[in-house]
């Protein structure tokens, strides 16, 4: 299990936090209850299994929805 610290262009409003923690909840590999898309600091954090979902297709889906991603950390 790898963690991942997503920090995001600057969110303008509570609900695109929500849009992005929907897109990622319905991806596979993506450890649910550790999803967290802070408004304050515009960061997703997450645990994903590698095996399962690349940091790569993450991005792409937060992308889908219409959000930058600026950088990722994995560890
Ligand atoms: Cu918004």
């Amino acid at each position: 299990m790898k963690s991942a610290t997503i920090q995001l262009e600057t969110l303008t409003c509570p609900s695109c936090m929500l849009k992005i923690e929907g897109a990622l909840k319905a991806l596979e590999g993506i450890e649910q209850e550790t999803i967290k898309v802070s408004f304050n600091t515009s960061k997703a954090k997450l645990n994903f299994d590698e095996e399962k979902v690349s940091i790569d297709k993450i991005e792409e889906t937060i992308n889908r929805v219409g959000y930058e991603v600026l950088n990722s950390k994995v560890k």
